[in-house]
């Protein structure tokens, strides 16, 4: 699973943190913020923000939704 995430976003720790206490292993995208609004992350992300999980076919958005 990767998560997209910039270091100082809260949004992204919150992932971050739960990833860490069930166990599930994630690979930290560091995310630029200069392209957080261009095509290819707003494929990913139409908010334009982090967090971002893709794991595999599957892409989500809004961390506490990523946190479920
Ligand atoms: N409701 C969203 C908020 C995401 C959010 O605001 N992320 C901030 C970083 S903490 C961001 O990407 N800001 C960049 C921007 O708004 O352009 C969530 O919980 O994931």
């Amino acid at each position: 699973m990767k998560l997209s995430s910039v270091q100082p976003s809260n949004n992204a720790r919150r992932v971050r943190a739960t990833a860490e206490h069930l166990g599930i292993a994630l690979e930290i995208i560091d995310q630029p913020m200069a392209e957080m609004k261009t095509p290819p992350y707003l494929a990913l992300n139409p908010n334009g923000k982090v967090p971002t999980l893709v794991d595999g076919d599957l892409t989500l958005w809004e961390s506490r939704a990523i946190m479920q």
